[in-house]
């Protein structure tokens, strides 16, 4: 199943004469706010996210998980379906794979499906929180972390296996993100573990290509409740500092407590040229890993101009490397991928609306209320028609969901799929 780009341009031609009233008005709104509307709409084209292998079939919790028809069951398919999002928003030109769960048999066909999409393999994931089948030693009670050296071995080799991996297929940055941790006190010596895991993550970054990065991932709990190995983003720090300068700190929005400054944290690891990635998703309670801007819109706004400040004013700090990291349990992942792309989209372009030479102004005579106006003026604007404008300047759709739906996509795969495939992943 592949988009039909005549039947797209025919959908597009439908929606035109609306989009072009909005956006004359948005643009000229903008220039007369002296605003650089053709820069603003270039990055907002420039931008994009990667998809992780996991997030195109039905997600579930440990209650369940409800399957939806037509989910892809190979790599390839995963691939196509990576295709038709960035078909439609043209933000979607990368694919993150998970290690084991989509290992590529024939690297030369996975690489070509890839490149006939426009689509690229960003950093890869290793998996250490699972007991693979057949594995000599078990991650039960941690893996680069254990007490026991088989078990830590095992895991860096797995970590050095997909580098590997990645290198084959163009990926140039590998993420870890360890489950390690205690359930009850006392179970380990926090010392101990903290030890282990740097010794680990130092072997493993010796096994790095010279032109790849390695961003280590923080969370506070979950899958473990008293403890976690690495469970902020200082630990991180620490850790990516302890490797050298290829090491990076991560920052996934749902590995959070409720209410931590994320921004905050944003700003600190950009000034000291450590962020290298970045995982998208939307939680009310934990890593709920729910649609991108579907609960904190304003936060995600906050969050996007420590990142365009960052990326503006710290040549320190590379460019980040960003994903969605969200799971669909209910809705069709590719509609629900699309609103969270629209999301983030949204939260940049308004964001890039900031005046920072205006906001630096008031902040130095200390006017705390024009700071507050000069934020909220560019969040309450409506972007929408320059997200528009930066879509379909690259041959995507104005509408993606509404170009998704009439084009019946989800139709169409599933007449070629079935009904009860099943992606394979969490
Ligand atoms: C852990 C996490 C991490 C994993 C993914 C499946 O909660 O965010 O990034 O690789 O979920
Ligand atoms: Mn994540
Ligand atoms: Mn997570």
């Amino acid at each position: 199943m592949r988009v039909d780009e005549n039947q797209l341009e025919g959908i597009n031609k439908e929606h035109l004469s609306l989009h072009d009233d909005t956006y004359n008005f948005l643009g000229n709104m903008l220039s007369k706010q002296g605003k650089d509307v053709d820069g603003i709409l270039k990055k907002l084209a420039d931008f994009q996210v990667a998809i992780p292998s996991w997030a195109l079939g039905a997600g579930g919790t440990r209650f369940g998980r409800f399957g939806f028809q037509g989910e892809p069951s190979t790599l390839e398919q995963k691939i196509d379906d990576v295709g038709i999002l960035h078909k439609l928003t043209q933000t979607a030109g990368a694919i993150s794979l998970h290690i084991p769960w989509d290992v590529p048999s024939d690297y030369k066909a996975i690489k070509e499906v890839a490149a006939s999409h426009d689509i690229i393999f960003d950093a890869v994931n290793s998996n250490t929180f699972q007991d693979q089948k057949n594995a000599k030693e078990s991650y039960k009670f941690g893996s680069l972390s254990n007490i026991n050296k088989a078990s830590r071995d095992q895991a860096i080799a797995h970590n050095i296996d997909v580098i590997n991996i990645g290198d084959k297929l163009g990926s140039k940055s590998l993420t870890i993100w360890l489950a390690d941790g205690s359930n009850f006190p006392g179970q380990s010596n926090f010392q101990h573990v903290l030890q282990n895991t740097e010794d680990s993550v130092k072997e493993i970054y010796k096994a790095l290509p010279e032109d790849w990065k390695m961003f280590i991932e923080y969370k506070p709990y979950e899958p473990n409740f008293y403890s976690t190995v690495i469970q902020d983003w200082g630990t991180s720090f620490m850790l990516a500092n302890a490797c050298g300068d290829k090491a990076y700190s991560l920052v996934d929005l749902g590995h959070h407590l409720p209410n931590t400054n994320i921004e905050q944290i944003v700003s600190t690891l950009m000034m000291k040229g450590k962020l290298g990635g970045f995982h998208f998703n939307d939680s009310k309670y934990g890593d709920d890993d729910v649609t991108v801007g579907s609960i904190k819109p304003y936060s995600l706004f906050l969050i996007f101009n420590s990142l365009v400040y960052g990326m503006e004013n710290n040549p320190q700090n590379p460019y980040p490397a960003w994903m969605i990291d969200a799971s669909h349990n209910i809705k069709d992942p590719l509609e629900d991928l699309i609103q969270s792309l629209e999301a983030i989209q949204e939260a940049y372009a308004k964001a890039l609306l900031i005046d920072q030479d205006q906001l630096a102004a008031a902040q130095k005579d200390n006017d705390v209320v024009k700071c507050q106006e000069i934020l909220q003026n560019a969040y309450r604007t409506d972007v929408r028609p320059l997200i528009e404008k930066a879509r379909i300047s690259r041959g995507g759709a104005i509408n993606p969901i509404e170009t998704y739906r009439a084009l019946k996509v989800r139709q169409g795969l599933i007449k070629e799929r079935g009904i009860n495939s099943v992606a394979s992943g969490l």
